[in-house]
């Protein structure tokens, strides 16, 4: 149903929505990927609404303790790497409970045999038995349907990872403006852009990046000290042979790929830049170049995570203030839905 009804966004002023879980240390495929890109979108000057997704969070198993420590440090690191509080809204998903409102709503909007197709939640229990993963794994997409839409949301900047997920909420809006006959919800666009919208594991060409991936030689913590970052980089799986002298080399090296990828990405450099500068070069070379940029633009980062961290009373009223405003544009969004759905509001 992609294609089908879908919505013109004209009519809808452009406004940016996106999250991250604070499911634990972010990494760097969350700041290359998500973080990096918020901020610049940011000073864009486009309406931009960032949200620690906590209630995403939850789908798997996290400590109650940890988890209150993981969403100050998600917000310490989203405004380490650039979104201001004073430009952008930026608080946790469950102090919003419209949030919580508008997924069930969209629950009985979506299918069931829509959730079941989405790769995330089949990665997600593969191996596992599915019957025995959280209800809320497999309404995971939903959730996220609602937290777009209920800000009616233009325009979202993700991963190539969380692509399949926004063209479900372009089918759950249009299948609620169809069935409704309305054109209440905008069908957001997915930005995917940059050189590395989808970075890959250090030990695995073919597994992206996570956060959750139990081998923490597997990723860039935003937290790594300098020298952890050059060992991981050091000791990243590649193949032997040195850098290609042209792109078309990269194509069946997905390790070598990742690393240019990143490099590219981490310089704001295009992928042909750095092969040009580093083709036909060993990876003896190559590594500690990339760990040296790594450490001169994380490092910054890290550091005032840290310095902010020293403070969560002050994070927890950066979080507080940015649930009041995102409330304010919430409340009528889901009054009006439930309005539409054929709910009596009496006060
Ligand atoms: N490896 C990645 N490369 C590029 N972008 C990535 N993102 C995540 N990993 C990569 C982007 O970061 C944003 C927030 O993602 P998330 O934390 O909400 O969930 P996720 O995609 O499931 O990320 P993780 O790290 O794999 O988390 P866990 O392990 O908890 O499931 C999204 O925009 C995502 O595309």
């Amino acid at each position: 149903m992609s294609d089908a009804a879908q919505t013109p966004n004209a009519k809808f002023k452009p406004r940016i929505f996106s999250g991250i879980q604070p499911s634990g240390n972010l990494t760097l495929g969350n700041y290359l990927g998500a973080l990096k890109r918020f901020a610049q979108k940011q000073d864009e000057g486009i309406e931009t609404i960032y949200c620690l997704v906590d209630l995403h969070a939850i789908t798997v198993w996290q400590e109650p303790e940890a988890l209150k420590r993981q969403t100050r440090e998600a917000a310490a690191a989203f405004i380490a790497a650039g979104i201001d509080p004073a430009r952008s809204i930026l608080f946790n998903q469950s102090q919003v409970s419209a949030h919580a409102e508008l997924a069930w709503l969209l629950n009985c909007v979506a299918r069931i045999g829509w959730m079941y197709r989405m790769t995330q939640f089949k990665d997600k229990t593969s191996g596992k038995n599915a019957e025995n993963s959280s209800l809320g794994l497999l309404a995971y997409p939903s959730l996220m349907a609602a937290d777009i839409l209920l800000y009616h949301a233009t325009m979202v900047p993700v991963g190539e990872d969380q692509k399949q997920h926004l063209e479900l909420t372009r089918d759950i809006a249009a299948k609620f403006n169809h069935d409704y006959k309305t054109d209440f919800f905008p069908s957001p666009e997915p930005l995917i852009e940059g050189a590395a919208t989808r970075v890959m594991s250090l030990r695995d060409g073919s597994k992206k990046m996570s956060k959750s991936d139990p081998s923490d030689a597997s990723r860039i913590n935003l937290t790594d000290s300098a020298d952890t970052i050059a060992k991981k980089f050091r000791k990243a799986v590649t193949d032997p042979a040195p850098l290609p002298e042209t792109l078309d080399g990269l194509a069946e090296r997905p390790e070598a790929r990742n690393l240019v990828n990143i490099y590219a990405a981490l310089a704001d450099k295009t992928v042909e830049d750095v092969i040009a500068e580093y083709g036909g070069q060993g990876w003896g070379v190559f590594k500690p170049a990339l760990a040296d940029l790594a450490v001169d633009k994380l490092a910054p980062i890290s550091t005032e995570m840290a310095r902010l961290m020293n403070d969560p009373a002050e994070i927890d009223r950066i979080l507080g203030q940015g649930a009041a405003k995102a409330d304010e544009i919430a409340q009528p969004i889901l009054a009006k839905t439930l309005d539409i759905m054929g709910m009596v509001r009496s006060r």
